[in-house]
């Protein structure tokens, strides 16, 4: 390691004061001025150009900029959406969910690959609310997906980590966005049952696919109805050695219930069918199946209608979010919705009267107009 010296040294310092300077580091920074890489600034233009000619590292700094919380950050991942967003659009978004184990990134990097051979650009990202307390679990296993992260018609990007669901499904619908725009055709969005993030992922993609596994003495049972009623398709998997039979008889059993639910999307009667992602069998039915799906939903109109709808409830929800938190932070209601939740709780104050101050309390100064509480 090469070790110099720093500018400014204790008098009496020895060896072991932390005296040794590593050269490039943030100490060393005049002698690399304007050189070093880490230091270059981006520029949005550039970042825009890139992008849009497929170039991943820009496509990658992009989402970086989405994903970051800083307010100089977001300003520029805002303008850079707005400039991108006529050129979304065009993929089928597809989302994968299933238990831990069941085998979803060995399918990803099989169902991929497949598609990469057939010409397509393939983006994955991830949901995963829980990513910050697992350090990234989901996609974590790149190891899984080592042909497809290799590939240049690829790009694989974990869950953006930390906060709530809210804000991780709106980074993760942005860098769909992103990845579109750059190019990709099929963007696959993973996720694992937390929480709501299954309902999160189904808001943001066409196709939902569920995939199961068959165990013994599983019938069907502790599988949430609810999850399969968003499902487009769902996918029995390890359908190979020993376990073929199963599978299938799992798949049957699926079937038979499906009957009896509700369809997740118009006229699309969801079935159930068996793979192997590991030995990379069946894969192209389930493509197949996609294509049937994205046809049907095209004539009948489902297609577009889900997607304007999608994106009309999710700026609903922005909308609501930035306005909930703007009273829930205000000084004023801060000091005064406690006194006045106490106050309701203990009957000392009717609920009407306590939210109809809160709402005076908040515009006053702001409208003439009050809002009144519900009636
Ligand atoms: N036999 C068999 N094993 C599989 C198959 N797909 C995945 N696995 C194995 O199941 C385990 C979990 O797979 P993984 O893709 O990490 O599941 P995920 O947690 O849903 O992403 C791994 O050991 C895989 O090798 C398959 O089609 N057949
Ligand atoms: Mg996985």
């Amino acid at each position: 390691m090469d070790k110099r010296k720093p500018e400014w040294v204790p008098e009496a310092s020895s060896d072991h004061f932390a005296t040794n300077v590593i050269r490039g580091g943030r100490a060393d920074a005049s002698r690399s001025k304007g050189h070093s890489p880490s230091r270059k600034t981006w520029n949005i233009d550039d970042i825009e150009s890139g992008l849009i000619t497929g170039n991943r590292t820009m496509l990658a700094k992009a989402i970086t900029i989405i994903e970051s919380n800083s307010p100089k950050d977001f300003e520029t991942g805002q303008e850079l959406l707005k400039r991108l967003l006529p050129r979304s659009g065009n993929s089928i978004r597809i989302g994968i969910t299933g238990v831990p184990g069941a085998g979803k990134s060995t399918f990803i990097e099989t169902f991929g690959l497949y598609l990469i051979g057939l010409g397509k650009k393939v983006a994955v990202l991830a949901v995963d609310p829980s990513s910050s307390i697992s350090k990234g679990s989901i996609l974590g296993d790149k190891t899984r997906m080592a042909g497809l992260s290799s590939h240049e018609s690829s790009f694989i990007r974990p869950s953006p980590s930390g906060g709530v669901l809210g804000g991780v499904a709106r980074k993760t619908r942005e860098a769909m966005i992103l990845c579109e725009a750059a190019g990709f055709d099929v963007i696959i969005v993973e996720t694992v049952g937390v929480g709501q993030s299954e309902t999160a992922v189904r808001s943001m993609v066409d196709f939902f696919l569920l995939m199961q596994i068959a165990r013994a003495g599983d019938e069907l049972q502790g599988i949430k109805k609810g999850i399969i009623e968003l499902s487009d398709l769902i996918v029995v998997n390890k359908a190979d050695g020993d376990n073929v039979l199963a599978a299938e008889k799992a798949a049957g059993e699926y079937n038979h219930v499906l009957h009896m639910l509700r369809q997740a999307t118009q006229d699309w009667d969801t079935k159930a069918v068996t793979c192997s992602a590991l030995y990379a069998s069946k894969i192209e039915e389930i493509w197949d199946i996609i294509n049937e799906f994205v046809e049907l939903t095209t004539e009948n109109g489902a297609f577009l209608k889900r997607r304007s709808s999608q994106v009309t409830a999710w700026f609903e929800t922005l909308l609501h979010e930035a306005l909930l938190a703007k009273f829930y932070q205000d000084r004023k209601i801060c000091e005064l919705l406690p006194k006045l939740k106490l106050e309701v709780e203990s009957g000392q104050a009717p609920v009407v009267y306590a939210v109809t101050k809160l709402l005076k309390e908040y515009y006053s100064g702001i409208v003439d107009d009050l809002p009144q509480a519900s009636q």
